[in-house]
């Protein structure tokens, strides 16, 4: 007599080929908003950004901790007064964009609030031909006080969006010439979380993998 799942195993199998499905198809959904895609240890990739001070690298405001002056952080190089710090970035999926936090950190010695960020402003978009229009989160920076600065903002709207645009205003000194080239925004983390969006062609290779690992279960279970 034969039958079609009678046992433990044909239970089991059928249990892992419906996860293997639902993983592969719901894997938009699985990916939580808690997952930062700004980090470069998930597939971030830093394509421009302006001047750094020497030692400091870009990565480090994206989870890394490569800089030899002052790991973990990204200092830009100095610069006078309306100079707009910046970088460009993309994600490894398109996203929608949920929420974003930024931290930057400001000298509390000597001059004080040098490095300091007046403006942090955020731009997302869709395709890497598209224009950025205007900025999806601005983030102003309450007073040049020196000491962490550190905000999480959820979007009104979330954003959908694979290339980003980040831009952090140079403070203005006060008392100081602005002519003067002073200490440039130094950015402790940049991150951005929300729902991955896979593309068609990624659905549908997901999709294939589900299928093959769940016809390779069935055939497992025949043998
Ligand atoms: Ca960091």
């Amino acid at each position: 007599m034969t039958l079609r799942y009678p046992t433990r195993q044909g239970a089991a199998v059928r249990a892992a080929a419906t996860l293997a499905v639902l993983a592969a198809l719901c894997w938009p959904s699985a990916a939580r908003a808690e997952y930062d895609w700004f980090a470069v240890a998930h597939g971030n990739t830093v394509t421009a950004h302006r001047t750094l001070v020497d030692g400091s690298r870009i990565d480090d405001m994206f989870g890394a901790s490569l800089s030899t002056v002052e790991p973990g952080n990204t200092i830009f190089f100095d610069a006078p007064e309306g100079t707009v710090h910046w970088v460009e970035f993309r994600t490894a999926a398109l996203l929608t964009l949920e929420k974003v936090y930024v931290a930057g950190s400001g000298d509390t010695e000597g001059l004080i609030g040098n490095h300091d960020f007046r403006q942090f402003r955020l731009y997302a978009k869709v395709n890497a031909g598209d224009g950025w229009g205007s900025a999806v989160l601005t983030v102003d920076h309450p007073e040049d006080r020196g000491g962490l600065f550190a905000a999480t903002r959820v979007l009104a709207t979330p954003v959908e969006g694979r290339f980003f645009r980040a831009e952090f205003d140079h403070w203005p000194h006060v008392g100081y010439d602005p002519r003067w080239w002073t200490g440039s925004p130094r950015i402790l983390e940049l991150q951005g979380y929300g729902v991955a969006l896979l593309e068609p062609a990624g659905l549908q290779a997901a999709g294939f993998a589900g299928l093959g690992l769940v016809s390779l279960l069935l055939r497992r279970r025949r043998a």
